[in-house]
C-alpha cells in the first residue's frame, strides 16, 4: 500500500516538491508501493455504463493502479457502504460516480477525515464543500440536452403545427438527468410548436425505456418525437413503438444521448434520428489524475470530456470502427 510508512510518504512529497513539474506519478511512488485505488461504480445499467467500467479496469492495469472496484447496483447506500470499506482499507485515493447528486456529505467528509482524496467521474454531487473531493472528470450534461434540443428545433422547422414531444428520463436526481433535461427545455423554450407532452424516468435502462414508452403511447394518441436519456431508453422505446405498429424514426422520431454501440447501429438503420455523444472513456484521464493528486500537484477543479454529435448518414460512416 502506497501509505505503508509516513516517512515513505514525506519522502515521496519532497521528491514531488524538489522535482515539481516531474511526472507526479514517478516521484509519487520513488520507492513505495504501486497506487491503491478504491472505485465505486453506479452498476451495469446500461451499454454506456459496461464500456465505462471497461475503461476504468483496462487503464488501471496500464497504469499499474491496484483498483478495487464495486458495483452499487444503482443503489447509493451500495456506494456509501463501499466507500466506507475502502477508507477502512486504507487505499490511497477513492473515485466514484454518485448514483444521485445529494447525499454524499458525511461520507466523504469521512474520507477527508481519513485524508484519503477523492476523485468525481462521470456524474457530480451537489454538495457546497468543494473541499470534499479533488477534481470532477465527465461530460457536460447541460451541453448534451441543449445539442439534442438543438437539432429538434432544426429538424421541426418546417413543422406546420405542434410537435408533441415524450421525455424518458435518466435516474430521477441524478446529475445527467437534471442537467439534460434542463438543457433540454432551454434548447427548445424559444419554439412554441414544441411541446413536451409528458416526462417519466426509464432509469436508463432498455427495460425501463421499453415500460415507459408502452405507457406514453397508450396515453397519449400522438406522439411526434421522443427525447431519451441514453440510447438504451430509446433501443426500448424502439421496441414499444414497434409493438404498436408504428416506424420508429419515421412515425415517431428519435433522440438520444451516449452513441454507444447499440444506439449507433439503431442510428445508422434510422430507427433513432439524432444521437448526441457522451464519451465512457474516462479510465486513462482518471488514473492520469489519480497519480497527479496522490504527488500533490494541483490538478484542475473540472475536466470536461469532449463529445460531438451524430446524424444517421454520420453514424454509417463510423459504426465499424466505434470501441464501444
Ligand atoms: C452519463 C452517465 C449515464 C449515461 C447512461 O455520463 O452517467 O449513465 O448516459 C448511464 O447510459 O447509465
Amino acid at each position: 500500500m502506497f501509505k505503508k510508512s509516513l516517512i515513505a510518504v514525506a519522502a515521496a512529497s519532497m521528491l514531488t516538491l524538489t522535482a515539481c513539474g516531474g511526472t507526479g506519478s514517478a516521484a509519487g511512488n520513488a520507492g513505495t508501493d504501486k497506487i491503491t485505488m478504491g472505485f465505486a461504480q453506479v452498476g451495469a445499467e446500461s451499454g454506456w455504463r459496461t464500456a465505462n467500467t471497461k475503461s476504468v479496469q483496462e487503464s488501471a492495469k496500464k497504469a499499474g493502479v491496484d483498483l478495487k472496484f464495486s458495483d452499487a447496483q444503482q443503489k447509493q447506500e451500495n456506494q456509501i457502504k463501499a466507500i466506507r470499506s475502502y477508507i477502512q482499507q486504507k487505499v490511497d485515493v477513492i473515485a466514484f460516480s454518485p448514483v444521485v447528486e445529494s447525499g454524499w456529505d458525511t461520507v466523504l467528509k469521512e474520507a477527508k477525515t481519513a485524508k484519503i482524496p477523492v476523485i468525481l467521474t462521470d456524474r457530480a454531487v451537489d454538495s457546497s464543500d468543494k473541499t470534499l473531493y479533488k477534481t470532477f472528470l465527465g461530460s457536460d450534461f447541460v451541453e448534451e440536452g441543449k445539442k439534442a434540443g438543438a437539432w429538434l428545433v432544426e429538424d421541426s422547422k418546417a413543422a406546420s403545427d405542434t410537435v408533441n414531444i415524450v421525455e424518458i428520463q435518466g435516474t430521477t436526481g441524478s446529475a445527467p438527468a437534471n442537467d439534460r433535461k434542463e438543457g433540454f427545455e432551454e434548447a427548445i423554450k424559444a419554439n412554441p410548436k414544441l411541446k413536451i407532452i409528458a416526462s417519466q424516468s426509464g432509469d436508463f435502462t432498455r427495460s425501463g425505456g421499453k415500460q415507459v414508452m408502452e405507457a406514453f403511447l397508450k396515453n397519449n394518441p400522438d406522439i411526434d418525437v421522443v427525447f431519451a436519456h441514453n440510447d438504451d431508453e430509446g433501443l426500448g422505446a424502439i421496441e414499444a413503438i414497434e409493438a404498436a405498429g408504428k416506424v420508429p424514426g419515421k412515425d415517431i422520431k428519435i433522440v438520444t444521448i451516449d452513441a454507444v454501440k447499440d444506439g449507433m447501429t439503431a442510428l445508422s438503420n434510422g430507427k433513432i434520428n439524432y444521437i448526441v455523444e457522451c464519451s465512457p472513456m474516462l479510465g486513462d484521464q482518471l488514473m492520469d489524475l489519480a497519480k497527479k493528486v496522490i504527488a500533490g500537484e494541483t490538478v484542475p477543479e473540472r475536466v470536461v470530456t469532449e463529445e460531438t454529435t451524430f446524424t444517421q448518414e454520420q453514424a454509417k460512416q463510423v459504426l465499424a470502427s466505434r470501441p464501444y
